[in-house]
């Protein structure tokens, strides 16, 4: 199968995309680099380095075997996203390429507006590109858990029977998402599923819960092949927060009364989770959403999972919680119909989080004290974020999403019309990164 991997560069397209290449797909990455560029602005790094994207695919072709295609540009520019169909013809895209991080999205007004234009609007020229190339294409889209909030009703996968004054009908469930970001998710689902029914698309929707770990059989094959490891406030995500917040002997730090709960699963998952909806899409015109977790778990008890795997005496600390959520709630979602297609999960275990220690310990001379404490306030239009080493303001920025001044990334002469197109069979400065930080 030709597949796309859309935010091929990041956390889990990194690994999804060398999964389905040694599965025996034909892959090609697609991205903007931007989520390098939102470290720069942070004043944050991956615990676990990462080569550039160039470097990474020269790697993977010498360890696997398997050449990468890669096509660096911005899913806003609709020319870019058009000629990438035309030129590579996938049968599948994988769309993992937004701005996901739910404090990111709530900094301030123009992260917000940034975060829902970047999502919402690359989705978008996805949807005409497909429509207007070849709409037999099956778009695999990441989609969020948090879609759906936390209603005191069982949250059903994507659809709800509802029962109204006599009449029947099956509905889209109801969304009550947690910040800017998860909003964006929701704004996609619909257009999603209206580009679907009114232009016979085919979709699947996967709301993927907390994803932890970090290694898959693939990255480990080299020190070159590791996908990122988040662990700020803004980007790291909890489970992977408190195993390094474990081996840095800093108080794990539970937001509030730490019963939110919330679906999970191993990264190793997301591979298989994805590699599953490929290989069995949907009909013509039909939109369906699966549930990608595997367990759901509060806050609580992650962070006593955490101190109980953990070989050093952990201390968990309740601090106030930044963000507007609710606490004390019913949580029971389904998550059958990847497990229909026979999903075998790998639940969570002492050893996972023990060799998630053993990656967190191996960098620890890596691990920012100063990026682990919360900085934004879901209550303020405004948060003041730490910015970059230097101290200086967020830069502001650029439309395709780059801090202002790391903008090397995408074409240099004309991004709009001339979308830059590289293999690992192209020179090497084909692929150029947003300079370090
Ligand atoms: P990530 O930020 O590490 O990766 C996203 C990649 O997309 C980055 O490399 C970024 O540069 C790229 N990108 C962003 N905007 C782009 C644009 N306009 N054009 C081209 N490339 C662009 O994030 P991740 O953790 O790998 O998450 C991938 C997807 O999975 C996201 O859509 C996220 O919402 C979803 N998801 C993630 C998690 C999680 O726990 N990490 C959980 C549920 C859902
Ligand atoms: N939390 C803490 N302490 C921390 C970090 C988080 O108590 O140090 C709590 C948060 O308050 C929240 C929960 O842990 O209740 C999860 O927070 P998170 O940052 O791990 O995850 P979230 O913001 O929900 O976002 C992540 C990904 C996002 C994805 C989402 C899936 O960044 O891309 O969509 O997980 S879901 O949660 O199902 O919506």
């Amino acid at each position: 199968m030709r597949i796309i991997v859309l935010g091929g560069d990041g956390y889990l397209g990194w690994p999804t995309a060398l999964h389905l290449s040694r599965r025996g797909h034909t892959v090609a990455l697609v991205d903007n680099l931007a989520r390098r560029g939102y470290d720069i602005e942070m004043g944050v790094d991956s615990l676990v380095p990462i080569v550039p994207l160039a470097e990474r695919i020269q790697r993977w072709d010498e360890v696997s075997g398997n050449r990468l295609d890669a096509f660096v540009g911005d899913l806003t520019d609709a020319s870019f996203v058009d000629s990438v169909l035309r030129q590579f013809e996938p049968d599948t895209i994988v769309h993992f390429a937004e701005q996901r991080s739910a404090p990111y999205s709530m900094i301030d007004r123009h992260h917000a507006v940034y975060t829902q234009v970047n999502n919402v609007v690359g989705t978008l020229n996805l949807l005409y590109a497909v429509a207007e190339r070849d709409p037999s294409i099956h778009l695999v889209k990441l989609g969020t858990m948090g879609e759906y909030g936390t209603p005191d009703i069982d949250i059903e996968e994507g659809f709800i029977e509802i029962t109204h004054k006599g009449r029947t009908d099956v509905l889209p469930y109801p969304k009550q998402p947690g910040s800017f970001y998860h909003l964006s998710k929701v704004h996609d689902s619909h257009n999603i599923m209206f580009a679907s029914r009114t232009w016979g698309l085919r979709a699947t929707d996967l709301n993927q819960g907390i994803v932890y770990g970090q290694e898959t059989p693939e990255t480990t094959l080299h020190p070159d092949l590791a996908t990122r490891f988040d662990y700020d406030a803004v980007f790291g995500t909890v489970l992977n927060r408190f195993a390094v917040q474990a081996v840095m002997d800093h108080p794990l730090t539970v937001y509030g009364t730490g019963s939110q709960t919330r679906g999970m699963l191993d990264i190793r998952d997301t591979l298989a989770c994805v590699e599953l909806a490929c290989l069995n899409p949907p009909q013509a015109g039909e939109y369906r959403v699966f549930n990608q977790f595997t367990e759901s778990f509060s806050v609580d008890e992650i962070a006593q999972f955490v101190a109980d795997a953990s070989p050093r005496a952990v201390r968990v600390e309740h601090i106030e919680n930044p963000r507007v959520e609710k606490q004390d709630h019913y949580y029971r979602a389904a998550h059958t119909k990847l497990l229909d297609l026979g999903l075998a999960p790998h639940l969570l275990e002492r050893r996972t989080i023990t060799s998630l220690l053993a990656v967190a310990e191996r960098h620890r001379q890596r691990i920012d004290p100063a990026a682990v404490q919360p900085t934004v306030n879901w209550r303020a239009t405004a948060s003041p974020i730490a910015t970059s080493p230097a101290g200086t303001a967020a830069p502001s920025l650029s439309p395709n999403g780059v801090a202002a001044g790391h903008t090397a990334h995408a074409s240099p002469s004309s991004p709009r019309t001339s979308p830059p197109l590289a293999s690992i069979g192209a020179p090497a400065g084909s692929l150029t990164e947003p300079s370090a930080p």
